[in-house]
């Protein structure tokens, strides 16, 4: 099997995992099941839950502990992904090529199945003390980094910030305001889903702390990738070739960076989240491997 192969068989077995922690579809407030359930399965490629996998595996982790966490990010990955296409966001009507959670079941349910989903990722996080309760410190440490990744002092402060440039069009955003998104918007949740990985497993707080630097790396070469992804389908879109005129109406490291720096860059941000990586001296080539993916994927 090739490592694309690989890696489609390893999402398939984190969704089979996933979805045993899904809520049934029953009571009065059924349908907010339905969206919740729609949202999840309706595709992604698993990235964050493998990230965690593979680092508690790097670690040497051996807690089934790592199961839950790993639907918990999903979910609190899922829920961005149905807000973020909200009306009042982006107005997405297809994602992942499917009806976006609120296209399918309205705008009010779309709101609520974002809330759902985050409040029930921490529902299942918590049941990681049923299911290992001889590793609480790790446990207590892992939501600590779970809740503070996902909130204003990350992913949400990312998108708050985001939403506001693109408010003010006529304000300039600077690089240093574009990093700051780039790290919490899309680096904080990758940075939790590989320090859990690193925590649950009992890493050192020393490792964990690496652990977040390497992530960091990865989160900003996943986020360049995906700005140039974007170009890329839009100039294909336009039937255009890239790097005419064409005049986005966003910021993004594309456009000040332009595409061929920014492709450079991917490739050494990436080089360096590797020779971090080397640094533990441990069996990391599927980590190593998975990076390079994430970072040369083409959707
Ligand atoms: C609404 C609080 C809140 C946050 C939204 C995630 C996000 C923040 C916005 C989505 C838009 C976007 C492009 C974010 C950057 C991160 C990113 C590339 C998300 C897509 O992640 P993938 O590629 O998605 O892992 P799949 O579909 O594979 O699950």
């Amino acid at each position: 099997m090739d490592f694309k192969g690989e890696i489609a068989d390893k999402a398939a077995k984190i969704t089979k995992k996933i979805e045993l922690y899904l809520p049934k579809e029953e009571g009065f407030q059924k349908t907010i099941f339905s969206a919740m359930n729609y949202s999840v399965i309706v595709g992604g490629k698993r990235i964050r839950p493998m990230l965690m996998k593979a680092v508690y595996d790097m670690f040497e982790g051996t807690s089934e502990a790592i199961y839950p966490f790993m639907a918990a990010i999903e979910f609190i990955h899922t829920y961005s992904l149905v807000h973020d296409d909200l009306p009042a966001m982006d107005n997405d009507e297809y994602r992942r090529g499917q009806k976006t959670t609120h296209a399918k079941f309205g705008e009010a349910m779309g709101v609520l199945a974002g809330d759902a989903l985050l409040n029930y990722a921490y529902e299942i996080a918590l049941k990681a003390f049923e299911v290992d309760s001889s590793n609480k410190d790790a446990i207590i440490k892992a939501l600590k980094v779970l809740t503070q990744k996902s909130g204003v002092y990350g992913m949400v402060g990312g998108q708050v910030v985001d939403v506001e440039s693109e408010k003010t069009s006529n304000s300039v955003i600077t690089r240093e305001k574009l990093d700051f998104i780039y790290r919490l918007k899309t680096g904080a949740l990758i940075e939790a889903s590989m320090m859990i990985g690193a925590i649950l497993a009992n890493a050192s707080d020393k490792d964990v702390d690496y652990i977040e630097k390497i992530a960091s790396k990865v989160g900003l070469a996943f986020q360049i990738q995906d700005d140039i992804l974007d170009v890329v389908s839009t100039f294909e879109e336009l039937g255009k070739p890239i790097g005419s005129d064409e005049k986005n109406n966003k910021e993004t490291y594309v456009t000040f960076e332009g595409i061929d720096k920014s492709k450079e860059d991917v490739q050494s941000i990436t080089n360096e989240a590797i020779d971090l990586l080397h640094s533990f001296n441990k069996n990391d080539k599927f980590l190593e491997d998975l990076f390079v993916y994430l970072v040369y994927r083409n959707k």
